[in-house]
């Protein structure tokens, strides 16, 4: 049920004032009616009538959308929820510090203790499978595009189950953990599907040199041609879709910002309420693996006769 910032009253009027502020979505008095109605809630139906027309679609992921997949999220859950999952299905930052696991200085301090808990997720991600909404985003990009249209899908995920859906025009924020680096050369090597001999694994490129995960970390900054092409995405894009991410890590949780700003549709689908909820113009809350392939065929299936 959206939450009503009005009294009972004008809940008469919300369906217009729900019309008006969606039609009138860019005009310089447009806020007026965000800021009187929360956005409107899993209106799965005018999403699709929406992703339809796009012509320039822009979606956001984050770890959410591979919790199907088994792989663990970052955070999410309130503390009482997430006291019920098993402690290995509980959020990561709930179980480990990432003070001394996700940061240049952990790695620095500990680069064994690191490189185990690196190489224990990779495998991780290698073993998992993409899910019915990795799929899901893979058949609207092709759908978009066999239309005349672009997408592009910016992951702050670093599983690669994306690409392994199909999905074409991926930019990694935050790398990815398949592959590692060189703490010397910087140069990437592709691994295989076992784990390390040694912790931390020593790089093949230079002597006394490590490898390291080709994550971004924090205090670390993006790789800028990934951060590049986001912006200009995000700078033409007719619609934006956040998807299964808490939007409180940054730059990647400016960019639903910046696509309003640039009056883009504005679209979230998430298990629970985000920082992004109250600024979308769809807050669909649910699982991405359920919402995802609806979404797909109420906007692209022809009706069945
Ligand atoms: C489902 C679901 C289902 C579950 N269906 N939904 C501006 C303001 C404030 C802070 C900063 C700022 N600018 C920079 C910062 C600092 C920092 C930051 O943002 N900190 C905030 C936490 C406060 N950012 C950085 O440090 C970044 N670098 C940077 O800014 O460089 C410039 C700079 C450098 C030096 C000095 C100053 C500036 C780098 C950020 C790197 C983030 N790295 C990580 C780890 C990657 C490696 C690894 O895998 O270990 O990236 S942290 C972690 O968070 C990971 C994720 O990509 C990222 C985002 O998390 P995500 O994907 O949103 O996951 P969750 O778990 O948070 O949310 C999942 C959601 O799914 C939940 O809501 C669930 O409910 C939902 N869900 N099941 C749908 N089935």
């Amino acid at each position: 049920m959206p939450r009503c910032l009005l009294p009972r009253s004008l809940l008469l009027f919300h369906p217009l004032l729900a019309f008006l502020r969606v039609f009138f979505r860019g005009a310089p008095w447009h806020s007026v009616f965000t800021s009187l109605y929360d956005p409107a809630v899993n209106d799965l139906s005018l999403a699709a009538s929406r992703l339809r027309q796009a012509r320039s679609v822009v979606a956001i992921t984050g770890a959410g959308i591979s919790a199907e997949s088994g792989l663990r999220t970052f955070r999410g859950s309130t503390a009482a929820s997430a006291a019920e999952l098993p402690r290995d299905m509980q959020a990561l930052w709930a179980e480990f510090d990432p003070q001394t696991l996700a940061t240049p200085e952990a790695f620095e301090a500990d680069p064994e203790k690191v490189s185990r808990w690196y190489d224990w997720r990779r495998l991780g991600c290698l073993a998992a499978e993409p899910n019915p909404g990795h799929l899901a985003l893979a058949a609207i990009e092709r759908s978009v595009t066999a239309s005349g249209g672009s997408f592009t899908l910016l992951t702050q995920n670093v599983d690669r189950l994306h690409h392994r859906a199909g999905s074409t025009n991926v930019v990694e924020l935050h790398g990815n953990i398949i592959q590692w680096r060189c703490t010397s050369t910087h140069r990437v090597i592709d691994l295989p599907p076992e784990p390390f001999a040694t912790f931390p694994p020593p790089s093949p490129f230079a002597k006394g040199a490590l490898l390291r995960p080709h994550v971004v970390w924090f205090g670390e900054m993006l790789p800028p041609q990934a951060l590049e092409a986001a912006a200009a995405a995000v700078q033409s894009c007719d619609l934006f879709l956040s998807i299964g991410t808490s939007a409180v890590v940054y730059p990647a949780a400016g960019f639903l910002h910046a696509a309003r700003q640039n009056n883009a549709f504005t679209i979230e689908i998430n298990a629970e309420p985000t920082a992004a909820s109250r600024i979308v113009d769809i807050c669909i809350q649910g699982s991405s693996g359920d919402i995802l392939p609806s979404l797909a065929n109420a906007a692209f299936s022809p009706p069945s006769s």
